[in-house]
């Protein structure tokens, strides 16, 4: 049942993957068993293939999309057995750029990783990020810009966090963004692609 789960999510089909979840539930299948090795293992595949090429955004978001469906089949559930997020993500477009396509993927393979994420949208100013940091008592502050001329608020989100005594890291991408210029706004990390901002979360949170 898990792998036909999987395969449906893979293949982005949305009204299979929350017809399987609940057929799991039906037969008593433990939610964090249904999530862990359904869904979660179904996109932890999925990001491989889009960082091999095997897969391209349309495909991703389609199963995003799945996955989105058979999530809110199971968030109550989760909710009630209390199982935590692996940690909490601010996610956000700096401020003056309104390119939100990469920024949703990430957000969406965070989510479907397991963790809670906070989308803050595009355009976002500094301070929003900060307030948003100490509102949700957020782990990772994740950051995307995708203009040459708003890559620049990346250093002053930065900038910002440290300046209200906040030790959350910050990590950044977008086309544009580098590991170079990560390093020049000590930024504490960096991201090509979504499938490495996961990893790049897990690398933090767990290191
Ligand atoms: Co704009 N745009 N755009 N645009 N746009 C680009 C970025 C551009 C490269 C096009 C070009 O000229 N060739 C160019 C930027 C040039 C530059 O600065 N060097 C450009 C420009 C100039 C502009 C305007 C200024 C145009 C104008 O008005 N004259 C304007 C700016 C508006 C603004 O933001 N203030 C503008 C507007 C728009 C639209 C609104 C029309 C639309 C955005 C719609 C939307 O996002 N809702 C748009 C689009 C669609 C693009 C292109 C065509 C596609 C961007 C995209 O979604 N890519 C883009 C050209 C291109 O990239 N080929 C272009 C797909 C997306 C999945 O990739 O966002 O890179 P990407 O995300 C990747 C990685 O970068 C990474 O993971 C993702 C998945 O692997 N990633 C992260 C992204 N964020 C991350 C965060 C992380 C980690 C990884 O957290 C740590």
């Amino acid at each position: 049942m898990l792998s036909e789960l999987q395969d449906a999510l893979l293949n982005g089909r949305r009204d299979d993957v929350v017809a399987l979840v609940q057929k799991a539930l039906d037969a008593g299948m433990p939610t964090a068993r249904i999530l862990n090795e359904g869904l979660i293992a179904a996109m932890e595949k999925l990001g491989v293939q889009f960082k091999n090429n095997e897969v391209f955004i349309p495909e991703v978001l389609v199963a995003a999309r799945a996955m989105h469906a058979g999530l809110a089949r199971l968030e109550p559930l989760l909710v009630r057995d209390g199982i935590e997020p692996k940690g909490v993500v601010v996610i956000g477009t700096v401020k003056g750029d309104l390119h939100d396509i990469g920024k949703n993927l990430v957000a969406m393979m965070l989510r479907g990783a397991g963790y809670k994420i906070v989308d803050l949208g595009a355009d976002v100013a500094p301070e929003t990020f900060v307030q948003a940091v100490k509102d949700h008592n957020a782990h990772v502050v994740a950051l995307s810009a995708l203009l040459t001329t708003t890559m620049v608020q990346m250093k002053t989100v930065v900038d910002a966090v440290r300046a209200a005594g906040l030790s959350t890291p910050v990590i950044v991408g977008g086309a544009p963004v580098t590991s170079d210029f990560a390093r020049k706004i000590a930024a504490t990390g960096y991201a090509p692609d979504a499938a490495s901002g996961v990893e790049e979360v897990h690398r933090l949170l767990t290191s």
